[in-house]
Order: C-alpha cells, then structure tokens, then sequence
C-alpha cells in the first residue's frame, strides 16, 4: 500500500455517497473501496458537488474520508455539468458520436465551478496541519489542476481522465482548448486508460504549444516543470466480485433467472442508458440474428439493462425514445402470441447481487460501446464468471478501453458494422465449452492481477514520485 506524507484529497464531480431508503451509505464504486485502506492510515477527504437540496453528512458509515460538498447554483449545474460537462465535452472526447454543442455561456460557467472547486481545496489545506496529496477526477475539472496550482504551488497534484482523450484534429475544434491543455499540464501526474488516449494528448499538446520536449513519459515544459503523462488502465475490486458471484442472495436470484429463461440462451447488455455505449447497434444486431435464423426464435433472449442517466440532457432523452421504439419493433417483429419476448427491457438499476447473476446467466455478455474509456462491466462479467467457473463468451467492441487487455480471449467486435456484429454473436455460440472457459480465466487473471488497489496504488506512487522530482 502506498504511504502517502499527507491526508489524500480526492476531487471529483460527485461526492461518493448516496441516500437510500434506510438513509446514506457509501457507493460501491472500485474506486471508493480502492481508496479506502490509504485513507484509513493517511486519512483523507472527498470534496464533491452536493446536488441534495438538504445537504449530504460529513460523514457515512463504512467511509473513512471526511466529505466536504461544493455547492454549486442551479444555473451553474446547467451551464457547467448538462451544458459543458455532458453536450460539449463528453460528445467531443466520444469521437463526435452526437454533436458537441459550442455556448461560450456554459464555458463561463464552467470555469466558476472549477473555480468553486479550488476555493474548497485551499481551505482545506489552510485547516489541515499537513499538505496533502490532491487527486483530480475526470473532464468536469480539466481547469482544476491550474487553480490548485496558481494557489498551492508545492501541493502534488495529480489528474485522472476517465474518458478518452480524443485525437487533436478532433480536440483541435474546442474553442477553448489551450485553457483546457493548460489546465490539465498544471499537474504533476496525468493519468489515460490506453496508450492511444496518452498520445492523442501528448501529441495534442505537441502541436498546440511550442518548446514542449517529450522524453519517455516526460513532457518538458518551457518553464522547466515536468509533467508525467502515462496510460493506467483502471479496474475492479476483483476479490469483491468474486465472492459477490456465489454470494447467497446472488445464488438465489440465479436460480430463479435460470427457470425463467431455461431452453434459451441468454445475451445480456448492462449499460448506462448513454449514446456511446451502442445499445441501438446491439438491438440492430439482435434482430438481423433472428431474421437470419428463424430456428433461434423462441430460444434466444436479449436481456438488456439500461440505468436511466442523464435524463436532463436533450441527447439522451432523445436516446431513450430510440432505444425504446426499437426494443418495441423487435419484440412486435418476433414475439408469438403466448410466448416470450425476445427483448427484455429493464430501464433501471437492478441491485448489485441481481447484476452478478445476470453476469452468471449470460451466454453472451455484449459490450459493445462505439467508444468507451475503459468499461468496467466487462471486467466484472470475465470475474463473476470465472468465480463460478462460468463458460460464457465476452463480445467486446474494439473501441473501449478494455479491449487493449483482454485481446483476442474476447470476440471482438466493430459495433458500427452491425451484420457482421450479428455475424460476430452467432459466432459466439459455437466456441467450444473447453476454449470458452480458458478464455474467460485468462481475462480474470488479467483482472485479479491488475485489480483497483494495484491501480489506486501506482497512480499515488505516480503522483507522489512526480511531485518529488525537481
Ligand atoms: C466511466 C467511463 C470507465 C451498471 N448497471 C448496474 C450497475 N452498474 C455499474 C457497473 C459498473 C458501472 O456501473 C459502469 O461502469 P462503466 O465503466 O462500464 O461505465 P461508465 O459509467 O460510463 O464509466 C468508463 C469508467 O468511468 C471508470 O473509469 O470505465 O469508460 O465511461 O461498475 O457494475 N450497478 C448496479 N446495478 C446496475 O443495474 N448495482
């Protein structure tokens, strides 16, 4: 485990809590259960947005850090998180799947939010006795590192984009791209999910700025700081996943999902109902599959899981209303009277015991993003399954990050091209069961190997070594 000098001050648009029916409780994110032994011996805190309109606690149960909400307008959270954040970032850095919107008054916005951000990181280094370790999350703080910067110039200060970075012809059209490159080289560590999102950056910066000289994972800046920019994938809490794959309650809901879909093979989507994840190119797929095979009519089920998301933004409102009218023509398309469906539609988040007997039902686990920075749905479905000594397949587009690890023990797949995907999923129920299972255990021992606490591990190491160099 990394020791850390000072607390850890985790920075990301959310705070790591939500509130239930039986009151507040910790997320179950890897990334929260990651930090959590660090915090425990360095302490720390988590400074977040507190969209509740009564307020989040200091502090929940079962989570060490210390939570500190920033409050933001309500004309900030359109113009900075479903303006700038979700309709201009997001769609640009998917590689333009839907229109990023250009509103300089969002950008405005944008950079007070940020701002907001900074003013609570310095005041919790004024009341702290030790300077801390300030960790920033993800494209809705790319300015962040700069503030942080201009006020605490010795504070190590490392960034973690979860997303891809786009390509710079693309990056290129943000009118506000040097503000945003600037922003970001503040830090000492800045972390990608792949090698090509690092160099779309890397090569960003290149050719935006003069005098940058790139040396190994170094970017020397004109001013003589250093900058240390790697790819570091990141990654599930593979121990939990696999005791949660033959947990009792998962057991039980396994059984019972093994009678309702008993005679058929399963294929199984698990997505935020977002438009990088290719849920209507799945749909597409499914239904050529069945048009070409009548003989799999009646014996093949899609279950696909969309958790509602973003339902504020235009986009994905839109999405839903696609998704739906599509679900509805396959099932009206195939379904005999007093048969099943072939598309079952769950437009929520199912719990978490639910999601791995799902993942231990499926024959087929499609992920299949158009682009996608990681993907961690298809490294839980490769541990649920292996904890289970489970045979299913993983189809696995070539656009998400994940797709760089598990290499050819998935079925790989280009979700644009949806006949040969149908081609793909018809493929996939022909490997053989010996094969299936080799598969699937070399893409959890990836997982096991390079599991969250390696990855929350190395990026502090990271930070921390940069910081220190001089
Ligand atoms: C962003 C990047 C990157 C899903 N359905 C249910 C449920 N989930 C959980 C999964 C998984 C998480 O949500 C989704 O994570 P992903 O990585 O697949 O996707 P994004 O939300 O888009 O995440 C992505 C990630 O950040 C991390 O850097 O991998 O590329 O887009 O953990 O388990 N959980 C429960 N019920 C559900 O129905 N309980």
């Amino acid at each position: 485990m990394t020791e850390l000098t000072g607390p850890l001050v985790v920075v990301a648009n959310r705070l790591p809590v939500s509130r239930g029916p039986d009151g507040w409780t910790a997320s179950s994110g890897g990334l929260v259960t990651a930090m959590r032994p660090v915090v425990e011996q360095a302490g720390g805190a988590w400074i977040g947005w507190d969209d509740d309109p009564d307020g989040v606690p200091d502090h929940v149960e079962g989570l060490a850090c210390e939570l500190l909400p920033v409050s933001l307008t309500k004309a900030q959270v359109r113009g900075y998180y479903h303006g700038l954040a979700n309709r201009t970032l997001w769609p640009l850095f998917h590689d333009l799947i839907v229109h990023p919107v250009i509103d300089r008054r969002w950008w405005r916005t944008y950079e007070e939010a940020n701002q907001r951000f900074a003013d609570r990181i310095a005041e919790v280094v004024e009341e702290g006795d030790r300077p801390p370790l300030v960790w920033i999350q993800d494209y809705h703080l790319l300015l962040l590192p700069a503030m942080v910067r201009s006020r605490l110039p010795d504070v190590p200060i490392g960034f973690f984009l979860h997303t891809p970075f786009p390509p710079p012809e693309l990056f290129a059209r943000l009118p506000w791209r040097d503000q945003i490159l600037q922003g970001m080289l503040a830090a000492d560590a800045i972390g990608f999910h792949t090698p090509q999102y690092r160099d779309n950056f890397v090569r960003s910066v290149q050719q935006l700025f003069n005098g940058i000289a790139v040396t190994g994972d170094q970017l020397n800046l004109p001013d003589g700081r250093r900058v240390r920019a790697v790819d570091h994938p990141i990654s599930i809490d593979a121990a939990e996943f696999g005791d949660l794959a033959v947990s009792g309650p998962t057991e039980a809901d396994l059984a019972e999902l093994r009678e309702q879909f008993a005679g058929r093979k399963v294929f199984l989507g698990v997505d935020r109902l977002d438009y990088t994840k290719g849920i209507r190119h799945r749909l597409q797929s499914i239904e050529l599959l069945l048009e070409r095979n009548p003989e799999l009519r009646g014996k093949l089920a899609f279950v696909q899981i969309a958790v509602p998301s973003r339902d504020d933004v235009k986009e994905y409102r839109d999405l839903r209303t696609s998704v739906e009218t599509e679900v509805g023509r396959i099932n009206g398309r195939f379904t005999e009277p007093g048969h099943d469906v072939p598309v079952h539609y769950l437009y929520r988040a199912v719990p978490r015991e639910s999601l791995a007997a799902y993942y231990r039902l499926a024959d087929v686990m499609c992920v299949t993003p158009l682009k996608d920075g990681m993907n961690l749905v298809a490294k839980e479905f490769v541990t649920v399954q292996a904890a289970a000594d489970g045979d299913g397949v993983l189809l696995l587009s070539e656009f998400c990050g994940t797709s760089i690890e598990f290499g050819d023990d998935a079925v790989r797949t280009n979700p644009f091209d949806v006949e040969s995907q149908s081609y793909l999923m018809e493929s996939a129920l022909e490997i053989d069961e010996a094969d299936r299972i080799e598969r699937i255990q070399r893409m959890a021992a990836r997982v096991r190997d390079h599991d969250v606490y390696r990855w929350v591990t190395d990026e502090l190491d990271g930070i921390q070594r940069a910081s220190a160099q001089p």
